[in-house]
């Protein structure tokens, strides 16, 4: 495999012994670059292969919500690994104390982890790298075009990352080599997670329920990927903006918790049957969008604060800090959906109901916090934290490009000024009302609602 999509993390002496890989942001058998990479060293060393996943129980906020679709998915790979001898530990607590014991414990020669842009995550893997005294290696197994390759430096926007990683997709956007059933170590080990118990046991917030309309799991995902290209494919360029219509791949909750290679669902909608335009309308979505928030959250330390928005934003929203809002929401009401504005209380319960906003509602549900709120900052904060809370895609590189970008400028450029936003791109109710139907949206979120009463 491409060794550009491996960064060596810690080096030490090699010695031999069992291969760790842990698992984090890309939870699956298939299709995952740091696993093949992982195998590829133990098969050279002639040794076992372990894959151990961290249970964090207080990972950004995240609630019953987020974790009830990642354990499910979990369960599903232990048992996909099983069938290829490769043996599954889920451990909890603080992954650098976890991973040290582990690695010492099973007297691992070589650590390999996944790659992810998050604050969170290089924390852990600083000190999983203090801690451990065997070579420690990061593979980008989310990314098509590996983050660090793609640019050395935070990019403007899409049309400048565009072009570099066009350049670069022909060699990496790759078919994945099979998984292999791994020759070394307990042959079919016991599938000894008992996941009911760490289900119950789990002290997690359990008050934003669990979704039912999204199957979780690695095999729902493929399940959703080919049924999106079969049936919405087509019309996705024409029907992407417009809410009322599902139009969307609903792929994005697969994607964050890594049960789906966004490189797989690259290399089956490019050998899909659709026109061009729309597979084209779609991979600018998919890869040039998606890395660019990876490129954004690597390279910006302050991504989840306005300390990251470019300077002519920072100056205009400072111009017009002090002009009057019209309407000043709390959190508490705009978590409850209670704001004057009809079509945003319904984006706000698509939202809490579902735990996936429409694409196009996110913006102009994100640039009416910052019209509501006393301060960008504020913005900023409630923004991050409702998105977090309630979309099952939250807490990703996404979701604080996509705040960045609709409150603070991020990725975009300035337009005519206007009070609060200044030059900061503006969307209305009435922009949207010439959009699409906002009765039918609003039908569509209700029908949400009665389906969750049942
Ligand atoms: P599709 O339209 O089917 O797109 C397919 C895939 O392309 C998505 O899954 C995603 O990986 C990528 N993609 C599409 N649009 C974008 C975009 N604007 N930026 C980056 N990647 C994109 N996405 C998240 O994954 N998590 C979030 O928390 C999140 N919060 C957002 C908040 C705001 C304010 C905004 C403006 C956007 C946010 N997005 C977030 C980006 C985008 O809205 C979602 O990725 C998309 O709606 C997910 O649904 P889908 O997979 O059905 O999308
Ligand atoms: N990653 C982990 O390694 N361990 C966890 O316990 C964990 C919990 C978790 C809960 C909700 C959520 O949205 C993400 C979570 N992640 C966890 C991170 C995930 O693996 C992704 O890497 C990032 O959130 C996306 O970059």
């Amino acid at each position: 495999m491409n060794q550009k999509r491996v960064r060596v993390l810690k080096d030490a002496p090699a010695s031999s012994g069992p291969v760790v890989c842990w698992m984090s942001r890309d939870m699956r058998a298939q299709d995952n670059w740091a696993l093949l990479y992982a195998q590829g060293k133990a098969l050279e060393l002639k040794q076992p292969l372990h894959v151990v996943f961290c249970l964090v129980p207080s990972f950004i906020g995240a609630t019953i919500r987020h974790y009830g679709f990642m354990l499910k998915g979990l369960a599903e790979v232990e048992r996909d690994l099983a069938r290829k001898n490769i043996a599954f530990s889920l451990l909890a607590g603080d992954p650098a104390r976890k991973l040290e014991m582990f690695v010492e414990q099973r007297k691992a020669s070589l650590l390999v982890t996944d790659f992810d842009p998050l604050a969170i995550k290089t924390g852990w893997k600083n000190d999983v790298a203090a801690a451990v005294d065997v070579p420690f290696h990061e593979v980008d197994a989310h990314n098509i075009v590996p983050c660090w390759i793609a640019s050395p430096k935070r990019e403007f926007g899409a049309y400048t990352l565009r072009p570099k990683i066009n350049r670069l997709l022909p060699e990496f956007l790759e078919e994945f080599p099979a998984l292999r059933t791994h020759p070394f170590g307990e042959p079919s080990p016991a599938l000894k997670t008992d996941w009911a118990r760490v289900r119950t046991t789990l002290d997690v917030d359990a008050s934003v329920g669990e979704v039912d309309w999204l199957t979780p799991g690695p095999r729902a995902a493929r399940r959703a990927l080919d049924a999106f290209i079969e049936h919405k494919l087509a019309a996705y360029n024409s029907q992407r903006n417009d809410p009322s219509k599902d139009g969307q791949s609903n792929l994005s909750p697969y994607l964050h918790f890594g049960q789906i290679a966004p490189q797989r669902v690259a290399l089956d909608v490019r050998a899909s049957s659709a026109s061009p335009p729309a597979r084209a309308a779609f991979l600018e979505e998919l890869i040039v969008r998606r890395e660019l928030a990876d490129n954004f959250c690597f390279y910006t330390p302050d991504y989840d604060n306005s300390g990251c928005f470019p300077a002519w934003a920072a100056r205009t929203l400072a111009d017009h800090r002090r002009d009057t809002r019209e309407y000043l929401y709390s959190l508490e009401q705009l978590d409850q959906a209670a704001t004057h504005d009809h079509l945003w209380n319904a984006a706000q319960r698509e939202m809490v109901n579902t735990g996936k906003m429409h694409g196009y509602m996110r913006m102009y549900w994100a640039k009416k916090i910052l019209e509501w709120s006393p301060s960008p900052e504020e913005a900023m904060r409630v923004a991050i934290h409702l998105n977090d809370r309630y979309e099952l895609d939250g807490r990703d590189p996404n979701g604080y490009a996509g705040i960045a970008w609709s409150i603070g400028g991020v990725h975009d450029r300035a337009w005519f000024p206007r009070p609060v936003f200044g030059k900061i791109r503006y969307m209305s109710f009435n922009g949207c009302k010439s959009k699409f139907s906002i009765k039918e949206y609003e039908d569509k979120v209700r029908r949400s609602e009665l389906r969750n009463e049942k």
